[in-house]
């Protein structure tokens, strides 16, 4: 490992509680259940043993995440966007440096959405560039929110997005890159997911939640990224928009721990 800071891993594996929706959608997020507009709520969710760290943007760990520092572990999102501005393309613009992230707050690992694609795709590398050496001075792992998405891999499918090929060649990005980690969208399939693992090493990778699922189909993907090879999950909103989380992550605990 090019870190020694694996607080955000058990047994090689990690579930990530992401939680910047108030950023990248805004409160209706929050609107399946109310209570999770309340950070003091999700950090009590994260105490659950399934979750290896909660992932939130700057000002929610200032204020917040002294009070669960003992309990739960932090990765903090370097970058981040609201879905307002009228754009060219897409760009998350970084927030917060590596050195604030560990220092002041306390951070076991940093997050960097890159999205592959955009017009505004080199000037994100070079962020990126900043982030992933400032991390390993800090001896932190860095996560890429690995996101084909832009002008330059637009099609009828969402902007590209779920194009398995175009997920894999996100993914690879973050090896060349120098990420220790990469959260891809799910692309569809077993099948799919695994030749994401074909072409990034030894590189983690952890699937992105999405909109809320039953129980079942969501359980589904998560065990078969985990057949694949990959390493977990990132997950907000079929955590958090869920009144109670509890058996959802008592059944992730098991598909993504067990020995
Ligand atoms: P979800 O499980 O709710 O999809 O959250 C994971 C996440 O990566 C969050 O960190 C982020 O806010 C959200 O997805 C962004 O989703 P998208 O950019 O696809 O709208």
């Amino acid at each position: 490992m090019k870190f020694d800071n694996d607080a955000i891993f058990r047994n090689g594996n990690s579930l990530i509680l992401a939680y910047d929706h108030g950023t990248e959608h805004g409160p209706v997020d929050f609107e399946p259940n109310p209570e999770s507009a309340d950070p003091r709520h999700v950090f009590e969710v994260a105490t659950h043993d399934a979750v290896t760290c909660v992932a939130v943007q700057k000002g929610v760990a200032e204020t917040y995440y002294p009070e669960y520092r003992d309990e739960v572990n932090l990765l903090l999102k370097l970058n981040g966007n609201s879905a307002l501005p009228k754009r060219e393309d897409y760009y998350s613009p970084k927030q917060c440096s590596v050195q604030y992230a560990v220092e002041e707050l306390g951070a076991d690992a940093v997050g960097y959405t890159m999205y592959a694609g955009s017009i505004h795709e080199d000037r994100m590398w070079q962020e990126f560039r900043e982030v992933q050496e400032e991390a390993r001075k800090y001896d932190v792992p860095v996560v890429m929110w690995a996101y084909p998405r832009g002008k330059g891999v637009q099609n009828s499918d969402y902007s590209g997005q779920k194009d398995p090929d175009l997920i894999a060649y996100a993914a690879r990005l973050g090896l060349e890159l120098g990420a220790d980690m990469v959260k891809c969208k799910y692309p569809g399939s077993q099948e799919d997911w695994e030749e994401i693992e074909r072409v990034t090493g030894d590189m983690k990778t952890v699937m992105s939640g999405g909109s809320k699922r039953s129980d079942e189909a969501f359980i589904n993907d998560v065990q078969s990224v985990i057949d694949a090879g990959g390493n977990g999950l990132a997950v907000g909103r079929n955590v958090f928009q869920r009144e109670d989380p509890e058996s959802l992550l008592d059944q992730l605990e098991e598909v993504i721990f067990e020995e």
